[in-house]
């Protein structure tokens, strides 16, 4: 027998056209049909009878299923899994010297933006830690129209001509006859692609460092990777090239860290960056721009127009000319993150393209994708999508038209005045191309200035310090093992010998190589005498803050209240937090009978999401956590990825080293009393203590 459900015991207490009613909660809104029809009950089908068939005229089920049915888009072919958020940019001084465009014009002149961030190779649903590129992708709201900066927080690409992006992304993807592994890298086919183009080898050493594993994506810098033109209002052109600066500092985690944090949570970078944002860490980058002109890029020892190559930032310095700041989750993420559509042939008076073969075919590519991934020309007016300064278009219908032009006239020229005859074109105003001047046979191929694509690599290499030289090593020997071809292993290494000996030696023992491959044929010799680049380096540009991040503090009954108090006084002080974890969500009793409420039960909450740790116990608590593995787990993985450790001595027992002279415990600081907390917090400044053993 079937049961009756319950009926609704809400009743509609205020008039307002009936849109709203009184429950136990207050006044809500009164759900409606899509077509605005009030809904009665939304817990049962309409049926004959009580055990009866389902009626087809129920408009409102159909409606809800019809809905549902349709409610998934295709994700994005490339960077399906993303996040963003709302902010502004915020202009230092004019630019009008170097670019006519509107949103440089004014010293603390502010512009909307939105700004997604993603993975490359993963599906929607995949981990936040994949060691990938992550897309910077940064939608500018200007008063002429938006102007999209499509970035990565990688300068450099793999592939120089937009002909290989299908054959980069199909091999990078999962592979096509088992549909798995997704959201790496490491499998055979796209280490067989990769080490048969060896125009990859410079992002091979990017994404093999740890830009790929960052450890939030407020702590990555980004990049618009190719050279663009900023043209002024007399019609002279600079080449630029566009930096994103985190005002937090770079961070990034460690490869181990990285398998257990997507464990762990999986949406570890989304979670952290609307965390940030909700309780008011804002984060911030600093556009910079390197400036060059024509003389630069003809005597500059690589093609300003190559994707693979970068300009050091000292031969031309990083000129900072704003801010961004991201101070707003979005409402909706469907509405918002999924549906924004960006686009490289976005951009504004003032900006223009060169002729990097790779924007040129992305300029096709990005309003092509749109058009299959939202459903029609009409894109544009989805809101996030919609510019934000006034706009008069004469392509109008299509699917989903949203708008309701006015006026006679849908071409042009045209006899009608006014309003009638809709808008027209404005010399002064509107976009004019840079007019260089072009001339040439119609061929394919590649030019002989884009060969070089070893010396590059070698640089960015030797300008890592000595761990992080040793993380690009274990990755090619983590990626590489990963590739069941012993072929494909040593046609890496064979590259790798022509960028460095070591590298190539260290990756060839981890993999068990022997002989040692001959190096790869190349189309040119890798230049020795390229100097390192410090600002290549993570480490060498650390932060000299805590600020941002967070302390996992380990506690029990009985662990010292006036020592968290002073814990938390300190990580406050320095814009940190604090977050508390024990054997049960429950919480705590402290010392000083005070209850704390848990932020994390031990298992879920690993030290590896967090940048140190505290382990805050009485003696009872201690050896209780000792008996449990994920509390050993908290400390052995704090241990091994070099966080600094507070502790307070009845923790040792856990701690599982002999005593402080013992060689792995450099970075642990003993909480002897509350004056020790800030001690702790200066000491965290450095994140990592790569020297301990
Ligand atoms: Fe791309 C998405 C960045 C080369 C074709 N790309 C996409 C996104 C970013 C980038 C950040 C996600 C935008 C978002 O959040 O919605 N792509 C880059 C960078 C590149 C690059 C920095 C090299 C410098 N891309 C590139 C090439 C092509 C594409 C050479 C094709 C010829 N990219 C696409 C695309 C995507 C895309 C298929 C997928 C979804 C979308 O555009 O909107 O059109």
């Amino acid at each position: 027998m079937a049961k009756k459900a319950a009926k609704s015991d809400r009743k509609t207490v205020k008039g307002n056209g009936g849109e709203t009613h009184q429950t136990a909660g207050g006044e809500v809104p009164t759900l409606t049909t899509k077509q605005g029809v009030p809904v009665a009950d939304d817990q049962n089908t309409l049926t004959v009878g009580e055990r009866g068939p389902a009626a087809l005229e129920d408009f409102h089920f159909r409606e809800k299923l019809f809905h549902f049915d349709h409610e998934r888009i295709p994700e994005r072919v490339v960077h399906a899994r993303g996040f963003a958020a709302h902010g502004y940019f915020e202009n230092y001084a004019p630019l009008d010297k170097l670019t006519r465009a509107g949103l440089f014009q004014k010293k603390g002149q502010r512009t909307p933006a939105f700004v997604r961030f993603s993975t490359v190779a993963g599906n929607k649903g995949s981990g936040d830690l994949a060691r990938d590129v992550r897309g910077f992708a940064v939608k500018l709201y200007t008063e002429e129209g938006n102007w999209d900066i499509v970035g990565n927080n990688i300068p450099v690409f793999f592939i120089q001509d937009a002909m290989k992006f299908p054959d980069l992304i199909h091999a990078a993807k999962q592979e096509p006859d088992r549909g798995f592994p997704q959201a790496q890298t490491a499998h055979d086919n796209f280490w067989d692609f990769i080490s048969l183009t060896p125009e990859s080898m410079h992002m091979v050493m990017w994404i093999m460092s740890d830009r790929t594993i960052p450890r939030s994506l407020r702590f990555m810098e980004g990049f618009g990777v190719h050279s663009f033109r900023m043209v002024n209002a007399k019609g002279e052109s600079t080449f630029v090239k566009f930096h994103w600066k985190p005002k937090q500092g770079m961070q990034s985690v460690v490869w181990n860290e990285a398998l257990k944090i997507n464990g762990a949570d999986p949406d570890f970078h989304r979670r952290d960056m609307w965390g940030a944002i909700e309780s008011g860490d804002y984060p911030e980058w600093e556009l910079g721009l390197q400036i060059f002109d024509e003389k630069f890029a003809e005597k500059f020892d690589f093609d300003v127009l190559d994707p693979t190559k970068i300009i050091p930032e000292e031969e031309v310095p990083v000129t900072p000319v704003g801010r961004l700041v991201l101070n707003r989750n979005v409402d909706n993420f469907f509405a918002e993150t999924e549906q924004v559509a960006f686009c490289t042939q976005n951009i504004v008076p003032g900006i223009d393209f060169t002729n990097d073969p790779l924007l040129q075919g992305r300029n096709f590519s990005y309003l092509d994708t749109q058009l299959k991934r939202l459903g029609g020309p009409n894109f544009t007016h989805i809101p996030i999508n919609a510019p934000k300064c006034p706009y008069h278009t004469l392509q109008q219908d299509g699917h989903m038209a949203m708008e309701n032009p006015k006026g006679r006239a849908n071409y042009e020229p045209n006899s009608w005045g006014g309003a009638e005859g809709g808008p027209r074109e404005n010399p002064q105003r509107g976009f004019h191309s840079y007019p260089a001047e072009e001339a040439g046979t119609k061929q394919r191929l590649r030019p002989e200035s884009f060969s070089d694509h070893y010396s590059q690599a070698r640089q960015f290499f030797i300008s890592q310090t000595e761990v992080e030289q040793d993380h690009i090593t274990d990755a090619l020997v983590f990626e590489l093992s990963k590739v069941d071809t012993v072929a494909i292993r040593a046609r890496m290494v064979s590259h790798l010998r022509n960028i460095d000996e070591d590298l190539a030696k260290g990756v060839a023992k981890g993999l068990r190589l022997s002989p040692l491959p001959r190096a790869a044929d190349a189309a040119r010799p890798t230049r020795q005498d390229l100097k390192a680049s410090p600002a290549l380096s993570i480490l060498l540009n650390q932060p000299e803050t805590f600020s941002g991040r967070k302390i996992g503090a380990l506690v029990s009954d009985g662990a010292d209240a006036a020592l968290l108090t002073a814990l938390e006084k300190a990580a406050k002080k320095e814009g940190a937090k604090v977050a508390y974890v024990a054997a049960s969500v429950g919480g705590v009793k402290l010392s000083d009978g005070s209850w704390l409420e848990a932020d994390e039960k031990i298992d879920g909450g690993p030290s590896v999401v967090f940048d140190a740790v505290a382990l805050v116990l009485s003696e009872k608590g201690a050896r209780e956590l000792a008996a449990m593995p994920p509390a050993r787990d908290f400390v052995s993985d704090a241990l091994a990825h070099k966080k600094f450790i507070g502790f307070t001595e009845e923790a040792v027992a856990l701690l599982g080293l002999s005593g402080p002279d013992d060689a792995g415990a450099e970075g642990l600081v003993p909480l002897d009393k509350a004056g020790d907390a800030a001690r702790f917090l200066t000491l965290c400044r450095h994140l990592r203590c790569w020297t301990r053993a």
